[in-house]
């Protein structure tokens, strides 16, 4: 019986897995990609796995011991992740309802989710009360801030890797000029057909996004992500009001009532969550109907395995973020093909390790 079901144990390890193309961008430079693996293990020997990124090596060291903290307090409780995450949520608000707090919630919410589709012999999406099926993705592995002698080849190369129809662009230069530059190379390679998203990650003051967003307005992109801090919510209303192309933001949304005041300033016309900062599987399903409920399209940032199961269930569902950083840990990555990620058909997530390459990887957690 999946409802006897219950929390024994948890294994915490991390791993910093080799990018193929190291990330270049306005919130720093990363060749290799930290990640905290959960084992969540439980009564009924079903084991939910999920895994967080957390961008810094060093942040690990006290992600992980929230994330153990967090476990030892729902031993013995039983499989029901909405339940855990109001808990959790309530256990961390003396520290605050983001940063550390929400992320190692949303690590464990993953774990849980995972364990409980396993225990119903489930997807998650079909235990979501959704269907499996393909969802439409932007490729998102590169285009980073990077020579832009090089970005049509790579353009050219992202698409093929998958029969994508849309990539992500970083912008952000110190020239208006090399901006457009970079758009330009990046439609020769890959075809002026290619919706192109371009993401600021937060690189650029007020006075300069206005500026450059208004000089790029034109370029027929897709939408603008980040142009300025994320919390400026009385920024992002303002850019949003005057300019034509959709602003894009979520991907620092620290839970739902965050997306929730971002819709209500009218901060942007698209969001996009990140699992590790939103809550997880139980965040996402306590955002997402906010967003639908405001007409908004929802994208996903980062976490693209977990991420597919939700969009198969997400209303105003728009394009999946897909990266395979995970991939050289995984035991059976997920398959792209023309412009689709493909679920797996088996209970859970699908997330497994490839445990050999764990032990390659491994880092001190
Ligand atoms: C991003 C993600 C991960 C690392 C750097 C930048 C970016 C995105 O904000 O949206 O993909
Ligand atoms: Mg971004």
């Amino acid at each position: 019986m999946v409802t006897s079901i219950t929390v024994k144990s948890v294994d915490v390890r991390a791993v910093s897995v080799p990018l193929r193309r190291p990330v270049v961008s306005k919130v720093g430079r990363f060749d290799n990609w930290p990640m905290i693996l959960i084992d969540l293990h439980t009564s009924g020997d079903i084991v939910g796995r999920s895994y967080l990124e957390p961008y810094l090596v060093n942040s690990v060291r006290y992600i992980a011991p929230a994330i153990r903290d967090l476990a030892a307090a729902c031993t013995g409780a039983a499989l029901s992740p909405l339940d855990a995450f109001q808990t959790n949520r309530r256990s961390l608000n003396l520290v605050g309802y983001g940063g550390v707090a929400a992320i190692a919630v949303a690590g464990l919410d993953m774990a849980l989710w995972d364990a409980l589709a396993k225990a119903a012999g489930l997807p998650l999406a079909t235990l979501l009360g959704g269907s499996l099926g393909p969802v439409p993705a932007y490729n998102s592995n590169g285009l980073w801030l990077t020579d832009v002698g090089t970005l049509a080849e790579e353009a050219a190369s992202l698409v093929a890797e998958g029969g994508f129809g849309a990539l992500k662009l970083r912008l952000g230069r110190d020239r208006l000029a090399d901006d457009l530059a970079a758009i330009r190379e990046v439609r020769k390679g890959a075809g002026d057909e290619v919706k192109l998203m371009v993401d600021f990650n937060q690189g650029l003051s007020l006075g300069d996004a206005l500026m450059r967003c208004h000089a790029l307005d034109d370029q027929g992109l897709y939408w603008f992500e980040e142009p300025i801090v994320y919390d400026n919510l009385a920024g992002y209303a303002q850019l949003a009001r005057e300019l034509r192309t959709p602003l894009q933001l979520g991907e620092n949304f620290y839970g739902p009532r965050d997306l929730f005041a971002a819709i209500k300033g009218g901060a942007g016309d698209y969001v996009m969550p990140d699992l590790m900062r939103i809550g997880g599987v139980s965040g996402w399903l306590r955002a997402a109907p906010i967003a639908a409920a405001a007409g908004i399209q929802i994208s996903t940032h980062l976490y693209p395995e977990v991420s597919a199961h939700l969009m198969r269930v997400s209303e105003t569902a728009h394009w999946l973020e897909w990266q395979d950083w995970a991939d050289p840990i995984l035991k059976e990555p997920f398959a792209v093909k023309a412009g689709y990620v493909e679920i797996p058909e088996r209970p859970g997530t699908g997330i497994e390790w490839n445990e050999e390459a764990v032990t390659r990887y491994r880092i001190a957690a």
